[in-house]
């Protein structure tokens, strides 16, 4: 199998974290591509029209896309357990929908000043995206801290990338500050292996 990858992208984080989980790097090839909304990758455009990472082609010749998919898609061939099928099934979902939406948060605000020119970017977007970030960090360090310190599951995988994002591309916001049991959760989940082999 083949994963169209960048080493920036956290969605792309959340596959290669889960094959490291899942002692399954050698099953995927990575292809690195360079990609944006205004001059899409033209591989990646074929195997995906949306021309978004990651995608994952398969030896059959299907490529499977979004992360979401993807994720489910490898937990299952590997037997991965990461998606309970318990009643807490669909609060792991939620939590890796969670992470996601951090994710699209955090990547348009970056698109925002680096895609357009300078006279269109739009301060109240990205406050208005932040605010979404700042909403979520809140829910997480209230609500979600019991899931996620339970066993892994891909929704911590996500909202673990999600919370490395920020440092990588908005570490200046300081989301730590006053999401202290968030941030001492993704000390503890960013030691790991998985996390220290993906670090973009
Ligand atoms: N919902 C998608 C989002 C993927 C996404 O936005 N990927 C970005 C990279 S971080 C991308 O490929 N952007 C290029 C584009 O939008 O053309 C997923 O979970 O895979």
């Amino acid at each position: 199998m083949r994963l169209y990858h960048s080493p920036a992208s956290p969605f792309v984080r959340k596959v290669t974290v889960l094959l490291h989980e899942l002692g399954q790097t050698d099953a995927v090839t990575l292809k690195t591509v360079t990609t944006t909304a205004l001059a899409s990758d033209e591989a990646l455009k074929t195997a995906n029209p949306l021309a978004r990472l990651p995608a994952l082609e398969r030896d059959d010749g299907i490529t499977l896309y979004d992360s979401r998919v993807i994720t489910a898609y490898l937990n299952d061939l590997f037997n991965g357990g990461f998606y309970p099928q318990n009643s807490s099934r669909w609060e792991t979902l939620t939590l890796e929908a969670t992470g996601d939406g951090m994710m699209d948060s955090g990547v348009a605000m970056v698109y925002e000043t680096r895609l357009r020119d300078a006279e269109q970017v739009s301060q109240a977007w990205i406050d208005a995206q932040w605010a979404k970030i700042e909403r979520t960090l809140f829910a997480l360090n209230t609500r979600w801290i019991s899931h996620l310190s339970g066993p892994l599951t891909m929704g911590q995988i996500s909202v673990a990338c999600a919370l490395s994002y920020l440092d990588f591309r908005h570490d200046t916001r300081n989301w730590r500050q006053g999401n202290e049991a968030l941030a001492k959760w993704h000390a503890g989940f960013d030691s790991r292996p998985s996390m220290r082999a993906t670090h973009p």
